[in-house]
Parts: C-alpha cells; sequence; structure tokens
C-alpha cells in the first residue's frame, strides 16, 4: 500500500539536497509504521531544527517543529500528558548531542518510551558544515579548516550508559534493517534510540573527499559490520550495527499513573 497517506503532498518538493540521506530515513521510518499498522492519529512526531528536524513538516501526523537541542523535553510533556500515542523524536547530532545532550541522558535515565531518532551526518548540516560533536578528530569542517582537534564519543554506548532500555544503530545503505530497527524500537516500552548513520554529502562528503551520495553510503556499507560479527574480530575499527540492547524497566508514564491513582485512593 502506499507511503502517501502519511506525507504532506503539499510541502513538497523537500528541502533537502540531492543525495541526502535524511529522505532514506524519512522513507524507512514510514514504511516502519505502515508495518505496524499505525493509523495517522496515532503518531507524534516532535523534532527541533535542523535539516534532520524538517522531516516533521512533510508527515501527516500530529507533529511539533520545536527548538533546537529541545524537542525531547517538549516530547516528555506530550507523552505525560497522552502517553496512549507513539512519540517519534527525529533529531540530527547537533540537535540530539550538542545543545539537547542534556535533554538526551535524561531522556534515557527516566525510560520514558518514546522513540529517539538519531540523524548523525556528524556535521551541521542545516548551518553550513560546523563541526558536531560527533563530527571526530581528523574530519575538515567550515569551523575546522585545519582538522579537528575534538574527539567523538559512540551514540550508542552513551545511551546504554544514560540508562535507554533499546539501542540499536544502523546505516542508510541498510533501510530494510532500519524499518525493523524502528518498528522494534516503536513497540518497546521504554526510551528507544535508533542511530543512523547517514550521509550529507553537501558539507560532510564535500569537505573530507568522500565523493557523492553513493560513494558515502559504499563507505558507510564497507565500514560497518553486524554485531559479534566474525568480520569485527579480525578488524576491530569497524562499527557495529544492529540492537546492542533491549530490556524491560518500569516505564516513567506507567509509574507516574501509579502514583496518580495511589493518591486518589487515598482522597
Ligand atoms: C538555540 C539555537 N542555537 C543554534 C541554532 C542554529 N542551528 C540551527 S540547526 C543547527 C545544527 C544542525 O545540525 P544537526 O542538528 O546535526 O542537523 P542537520 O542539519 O545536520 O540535519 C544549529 C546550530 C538554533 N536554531 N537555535
Ligand atoms: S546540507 Fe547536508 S544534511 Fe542538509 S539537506 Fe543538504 S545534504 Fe542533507
Amino acid at each position: 500500500m502506499s507511503l502517501l497517506k502519511y506525507v504532506r503532498e503539499r510541502f513538497f518538493p523537500h528541502i533537502w539536497c540531492p543525495g541526502c540521506g535524511h529522505g532514506i530515513i524519512l522513507n524507512s521510518m514510514l514504511r516502519a509504521f505502515q508495518q505496524l499498522g499505525l493509523s495517522r492519529n496515532e503518531i507524534v512526531m516532535v523534532s527541533g531544527i535542523g535539516c534532520s528536524a524538517r522531516i516533521s513538516g512533510y508527515v501527516d501526523f500530529h507533529t511539533l517543529h520545536t527548538i533546537h537541542g529541545r524537542a525531547l523535553a517538549f516530547a516528555t510533556g506530550l507523552k505525560m500528558s497522552r502517553p496512549e500515542l507513539n512519540v517519534i523524536v527525529p533529531m540530527g547530532d547537533g540537535d540530539a548531542l550538542a545543545i539537547g545532550g542534556n535533554h538526551f541522558i535524561h531522556a534515557a535515565r527516566r525510560n520514558i518510551a518514546m522513540t529517539a531518532i538519531i540523524m548523525n551526518n556528524r556535521i551541521y548540516g542545516m548551518t553550513g558544515g560546523q563541526f558536531s560533536p560527533l563530527s571526530g578528530y581528523g574530519i575538515s569542517a567550515t569551523t575546522s579548516p585545519y582538522k579537528n582537534i575534538d574527539h567523538d564519543f559512540d551514540v550508542v554506548q552513551l545511551a546504554i550508559a544514560a540508562g535507554a532500555t533499546f539501542v540499536a544503530r544502523t546505516i542508510t545503505y541498510h533501510s530494510q534493517q532500519m524499518t525493523e530497527l524502528i518498528k522494534n524500537a516503536v513497540l518497546h516500552e521504554g526510551f528507544s534510540v535508533v542511530e543512523v548513520l547517514t550521509q550529507c554529502p553537501t558539507y560532510f562528503g564535500r569537505r573530507n573527499k568522500m565523493g557523492g551520495a553513493v560513494e558515502m553510503m559504499e563507505w558507510y556499507k564497507n565500514n560497518t559490520t553486524p554485531i559479534g560479527s566474525k568480520n569485527k574480530q579480525e578488524n576491530p575499527n569497524l562499527i557495529e550495527r544492529g540492537l546492542f540492547i533491549q530490556k524491560d524497566l518500569p516505564e516513567y508514564c506507567s509509574e507516574y499513573q501509579k502514583i496518580v491513582e495511589r493518591l486518589n485512593q487515598k482522597q
């Protein structure tokens, strides 16, 4: 069945550059919702600011396009008042982990049931290609013309350490794996994180001489491997992809509801 029912056709053509990975993520995400049989009214998409965050304009769910770095804070308020809705929060690496880093770790720690999708292109795309905390050492960006001397960190490890109960990573090349992971993330009763390594050919690719979108997708394909694979043992520098952790812990809204019920009984 067509995915068009989920899309606001009146807002097309979209703003993304040719070859940008954000469109692939939108596609995989919509397939996940369709396979779960979700209607438009059951989904709320909350985003901040960035090329990635523009995604919420193109989907015909309940949507909130909020402020840079604060999507998870808005989403938390929304989920607390309407816990029955599926809250999806797509964020760029800057949005989620630079200005929004504090909100990210605390949303993970609370285990509130929503799905954070980190669209990690390792750069600030929207504002012209400044380096982000995920760019990594030795990367060229408009703000590091002599190469970046900041080290990056591992989003998956950070999310697990902060308490996220579902943490996965994939790449735009593996769009079917992305759909599967997003489906399971949405079904998970707790804070779920899906990191997608994606290409920004306009800024990251061009400045770092990685070629166009196809070459960048090939780079990610060749430099990632399934979790625990033989390939990883032989090539420790490969980045693992797949589902890293899924565990059951009390969910924030349910715990809050228990307090409300306890107090109501007392009265
Ligand atoms: C409070 C605030 N600070 C800074 C900005 C400027 N700004 C807009 S988008 C952005 C970063 C975008 O990068 P990312 O979140 O990684 O998304 P991408 O555009 O790469 O998809 C910044 C710094 C802003 N809009 N608001
Ligand atoms: S600047 Fe980069 S992230 Fe933004 S739309 Fe273009 S390719 Fe995508």
